[in-house]
């Protein structure tokens, strides 16, 4: 069956929304028959329809999927159910919703779906996420593009919350006071670590500070891997980093992840330190594999507490032992944070 592009829109106002919103598209792209292709930044926008309600966090991505609408439809809303979604009254405040927009080839007018959207082209909570990644597109003979100059007025501001939904993964070797590194270098080098390090890694995306690239054996690329820095100061001088792909920031590694992990299959992405690295891509990864040396070595570098995560298995090895953590669900702490009060 031949794979159609489609359009969704998502839109969260209550609990941890950003957060929400990355955990949907990772369960969007993890359906089977579902290739994620484009997520547009985050929008803070206030609310349309009706107006005593929280600001919402909006976005737009662009899918392709073998899937029936009907059957995509399903998927969207299981999702909502699984990320706590309550239909409580019409537009209403909620947790998560996803909303399918248009499907190439597809016009549909049921009592379950309307395709295209009937009203996509007059909302700018719509329009502005969906103009970032598919301004070009036409929808009932008018560009993206020029549907949105008209919603001028209705307010969409990008949020800071970064929109990067893609599952990361971060890789380290810890002693028990959760030091990584001494003095520039490794804390320890463990032949069983080294080897259980290449394994997992190869043929993946390795993203790293400045210093942890510079620790690299002969200042060389890891072979078999695509190597990624993220550092501001090598993106501003020009030499020094054949083999190695400079981010600035983390909006540059976004695009650059998203267009990786369109991939067949796709690429899986590896933090692999140092430290700094560690705590800003902490709040975007789904797994960790820790690697735990006993004792304590003196280090200077520790890994930030993994909040939010816990162990699903330690395999023991001759001198260390091997973790494997993964995020809690959104739904869990969602609950938690609900007895908070929410965000708005
Ligand atoms: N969704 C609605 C109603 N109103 N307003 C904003 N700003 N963003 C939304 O996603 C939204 C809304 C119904 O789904
Ligand atoms: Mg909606
Ligand atoms: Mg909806």
């Amino acid at each position: 069956m031949k794979a159609r592009s489609c359009y969704l829109s998502l839109g969260a106002n209550l609990g941890a929304r950003g957060e929400t919103l990355r955990e949907a598209l990772r369960r969007i792209a993890a359906v089977r028959g579902i290739a994620l292709r484009r997520v547009s930044s985050f929008y803070e926008t206030a609310p349309w329809g009706r107006l005593d309600q929280p600001a919402f966090l909006n976005a737009a991505a662009q899918i392709e999927t073998v899937l029936e609408p009907c059957a995509l439809l399903a998927a969207c809303q299981r999702i909502e159910r699984e990320l706590g979604r309550v239909r409580r009254e019409h537009w209403g405040a909620r947790t998560i919703d996803i909303d399918m927009l248009c499907m190439e080839g597809v016009a549909l007018d049921t009592e379950r779906l309307r395709l295209p959207h009937p009203y996509m082209m007059e909302r700018a909570f719509v329009l502005v996420p969906l103009a970032e990644i598919a301004p070009a597109l036409i929808v009932g003979g008018v560009p993206v593009r020029v549907a949105l100059a008209r919603t001028a007025g209705q307010a969409a501001v990008r949020a800071q919350e970064l929109s990067a939904p893609w599952p990361l993964r971060l890789i380290a070797c810890m002693d028990e006071a959760r030091g990584i590194g001494r003095a520039g270098g490794l804390l320890v080098r463990l032949p069983e670590d080294m080897a259980h390090f290449r394994h997992l890694t190869m043929g993946g995306v390795v993203v790293m500070g400045r210093r942890t690239m510079e620790t690299l054996p002969q200042g060389k690329p890891l072979a078999g891997r695509l190597n990624v820095v993220l550092s501001r100061t090598l993106a501003k001088c020009a030499g020094g980093t054949e083999g190695f792909l400079v981010c600035a920031g983390l909006h540059d590694l976004w695009r650059r992840l998203g267009a990786w992990h369109g991939e067949e299959p796709p690429r899986t992405i590896w933090c692999i330190g140092g430290a700094a690295v560690y705590a800003a891509l902490l709040p975007y990864a789904a797994e960790a594999y820790l690697t735990e040396v006993p004792g304590t070595h003196g280090a200077d570098v520790f890994l930030p507490e993994m909040a939010g995560f816990s162990l699903v298995s330690r395999v023991m090895g001759k001198r260390c032992a091997f973790a494997r953590y993964v995020r809690e669900t959104a739904k869990n702490w969602l609950e938690e944070e609900s007895e908070h009060g929410n965000l708005s």
